[in-house]
């Protein structure tokens, strides 16, 4: 590369990834083929429209391309339809959003500080100003059970257009069946989607439970966490799949074809080729069966890093862990908040986010709890008996949070530990 300046910052990326333990959960390293794809000649195409449908010439690689990756997509998840043009989950959610509601609309969708997401209607968020998000909460935070009766109360009281089952701060396992329950009794208008952003890869491998099989009508996701290919978007659903140039009639059924329609051009203009070439070569690589062990040690990891960390006087919200992410109260487990606990770890090379905990009473910027989890440093190799060592290594980084000279030491002992699996 000539632009030394950018080349350095790449080496230093290299090297900050190379020597530290990635552990933020909704992060993940993808293969050579997919960087290969990323950094293709399809980064210089303009391909606005559908595969069959585009309004630029010069699309015989981009049509087949995209129809690969929406097949593959299909396949993965069960689904009618794909659309991956989405640039992100934010996005992706908008775009359904958009596709189904009209201002005013009601959605129930889970609590920020019990799971959700910011576009899950956080009032700082556009689609927050434009529609009604009524959020529901866990029962019980020692459990994480859900507050299924009080979601039926509202869902019965408001009536919503969606109800919107996802997080990206939830340890446990959603009740599906529980959720398509209640929209039945709400009636025909009630659209199910599930924001899968965090557990795609989990549901793709079969170790976790597809929100389609139990009657929901539409999943979003980021393309770059558990399902470890580019940073990017997709929209699945089930339906009617339709001609995106004709508005069809605002039904359930047709929720593919009107999704198409929101997302181009109701959002976007033209889809990134590269980033749909690297979705592609992702979805190939979850289709194969290594995928699905990966998904389950992602599992087991992470259940045994929970135990571990208990061990070591993390107090965990919900108790522990049912999927790949694992919430801890720092404040009442060591009487210090999220953002010391992370800028602690982040000295001896752990790197994980400070994240609020359920009706937190301190601020995001200083919440009371660390978020982590095990997808990428699942993908670098380690297993279940490295765990223990890394719930030490996090307890001793915030016991010497103050002692420069032990954490260095800590430091160089996680690099000499990841000097065994190689990225
Ligand atoms: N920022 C993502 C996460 O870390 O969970 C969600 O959008």
């Amino acid at each position: 590369m000539k632009d030394d300046e950018v080349a350095k910052l790449i080496a230093g990326e290299e090297q900050r990834q190379r020597e530290g333990l990635e552990l933020i959960p909704s992060e993940n390293y993808v293969s050579t083929d997919v960087l290969t794809a990323l950094g293709s000649v399809f980064t210089n195409k303009y391909s606005e429209g559908y595969p069959g449908r585009r309004y630029y010439g010069g699309q015989e690689f981009t049509d087949p391309l995209e129809q690969l990756a929406i097949d593959r997509a299909k396949q993965l998840f069960k689904a009618d339809h794909a659309n991956v043009q989405p640039h992100s989950g934010a996005p992706a959610n908008e775009a359904v959003y958009s596709a189904w509601l009209e201002p005013g609309d009601s959605v129930l969708a889970m609590d920020l500080s019990h799971g959700g997401h910011l576009t899950h209607g956080n009032p700082m968020t556009r689609s927050a100003k434009l529609y009604n998000f009524i959020p529901y909460k866990m029962k019980d935070i020692s459990t994480g059970e859900i507050d299924y009766d009080h979601l039926r109360e509202l869902a019965l009281e408001h009536k919503p257009k969606i109800i919107l089952a996802g997080f990206s701060g939830y340890p446990r396992d959603l009740d599906y069946g529980k959720f398509a329950e209640i929209a039945k009794e709400v009636g025909d208008q009630c659209l199910l989607m599930a924001d899968m952003a965090h557990i795609a890869g989990l549901i793709a491998a079969g170790v976790k439970d597809n929100p389609f099989d139990y009657g929901f009508h539409v999943i979003t996701t980021t393309t770059h966490k558990t399902l470890r290919g580019p940073r990017g978007g997709m929209i699945l659903s089930k339906g009617t799949v339709g001609n995106p140039l004709k508005a069809p009639e605002k039904t359930i059924d047709n929720i593919p074809t009107l999704i198409d329609r929101a997302v181009f051009p109701g959002m976007q203009g033209g889809p990134h080729m590269h980033v749909i070439a690297a979705k592609a070569v992702a979805f190939g690589e979850a289709l194969q069966p290594e995928f699905k062990e990966y998904a389950q040690q992602i599992l087991t990891n992470a259940s045994v890093l929970a135990d571990e960390l208990k061990k070591q006087g993390f107090d965990l919200v919900t108790g522990g862990t049912s999927n790949h992410l694992i919430l801890a109260n720092v404040q009442t487990s060591f009487g210090i908040n999220g953002k010391e606990a992370e800028e602690a770890l982040d000295k001896i090379g752990l790197t994980l986010n400070k994240n609020t905990i359920p009706d937190d009473p301190n601020p995001p910027f200083r919440p009371s709890g660390i978020r982590l989890g095990t997808p990428a440093l699942t993908t670098r190799g380690l297993k279940e008996d490295s765990m223990g060592r890394i719930a030490e290594l996090m307890k001793l980084a915030i016991d010497y949070r103050e002692d420069d000279e032990r954490l260095k030491d800590l430091r160089s002992e996680v690099v000499a530990m990841l000097r065994n699996f190689s990225l």
